[in-house]
């Protein structure tokens, strides 16, 4: 892993190696922590833009919501600590992952009034899935652990302890030799994979699933948003995995992965087993925005300079 300087702890900046915390600490024993990631990238004006901070902090205060834990931070006040935090370590570009949990105190399930604590550490990082994955492509499997039940984890909660399933179906598809698994929800509807939002392009529609089993993920949202924008019809509808295998197109969202490709399900190859036209003209203009390129999407910015 790439280590940079400081991490911004409990309102101070540490050296990387002394941010640390103590074995008891209930997160670590129950996955009571609740994160973000966020990227910023280099513009062509010599600034850096952080995409979509405020949304990506007012998620953090809803899955904070959500589990019940207290931040003692407002969304401005988080914002303005991730970008002290890039400028402290000098970091033009890279993933930005805010954390909060619960803290030392009480052991047991129940997190009583053990401390929340924050930290927000930045890094540099690349492609999630590969370089050459967001131009050729991924090969994906469906999962044979379904995504939580909506009565089981809250999904809408970017919450560590959901990441059990994520990380259950992502071994299983590395070691079956696939670089991502695509989940089903437990009507054996498509969900999302294990860190991503997934969308299809049918016939001249692009379908997303709906914000139900899912996180909901700002990604996604801004994709919708620039596909509608370009004047392509999309739906937040249910598909099944049989219409993912006829889809013309398929690709994936997220901060991590940004929007990469999907060239076979199942071993059925999708399309013309690569990225396709729709697939490609999103991604270029999703590159434009988060690059400060389109000034239709400037309000999704938070500019930096290091
Ligand atoms: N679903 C899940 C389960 C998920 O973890 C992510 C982000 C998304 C959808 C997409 O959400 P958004 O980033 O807001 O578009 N996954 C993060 C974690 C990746 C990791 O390995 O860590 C991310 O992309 O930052």
């Amino acid at each position: 892993m790439q280590t940079t300087k400081f991490i911004w702890f409990d309102g101070k900046m540490v050296p990387w190696e002394e941010a640390q915390v103590h074995v008891l600490t209930h997160a670590l024993h129950y996955g009571s922590a609740i994160f973000e990631g966020i990227r910023a990238y280099a513009c062509a004006d010599g600034t850096s833009a952080v995409f979509r901070l405020e949304d990506h902090c007012k998620r953090m205060l809803n899955s904070a919501k959500i589990l019940r834990m207290d931040l003692p931070y407002n969304a401005e006040e988080l914002a303005r600590a991730c970008i002290e935090t890039l400028e402290a370590n000098k970091l033009p570009e890279g993933y930005i992952r805010p954390l909060s949990f619960v803290g030392r105190g009480e052991m047991g399930v129940y997190p009583g009034s053990n401390a929340v604590q924050t930290i927000i550490a930045v890094w540099p990082w690349g492609a999630y899935l590969g370089a050459e994955a967001l131009e050729k492509g991924i090969r994906v499997k469906t999962s044979s652990f379904a995504r939580s039940h909506v009565n089981t984890s809250m999904s809408k909660a970017k919450a560590s302890g959901n990441y059990i399933n994520s990380i259950l179906a992502k071994i299983e598809a590395r070691e079956d030799g696939y670089d991502e698994a695509v989940m089903l929800d437990t009507n054996g509807f498509v969900s999302e994979a294990t860190g991503e939002n997934i969308f299809i392009v049918r016939d001249g529609l692009i379908k997303t699933t709906p914000w139900t089993s899912i996180l909901g993920g700002i990604t996604r949202q801004s994709v919708m948003t620039v596909a509608r924008d370009l004047g392509y019809a999309v739906e937040e509808q249910q598909f099944t995995r049989d219409e993912f295998y006829i889809a013309d197109e398929a690709f994936f969202t997220g901060t991590a992965a940004e929007l990469t490709p999907i060239r076979e399900l199942d071993h059925r190859q999708i399309g013309q087993g690569h990225a396709g036209p729709v697939t490609k003209h999103l991604q270029a203009e999703f590159f434009k925005a988060v690059k400060g390129e389109n000034p239709k999407y400037a309000g999704w910015l938070h500019h930096y300079t290091v």
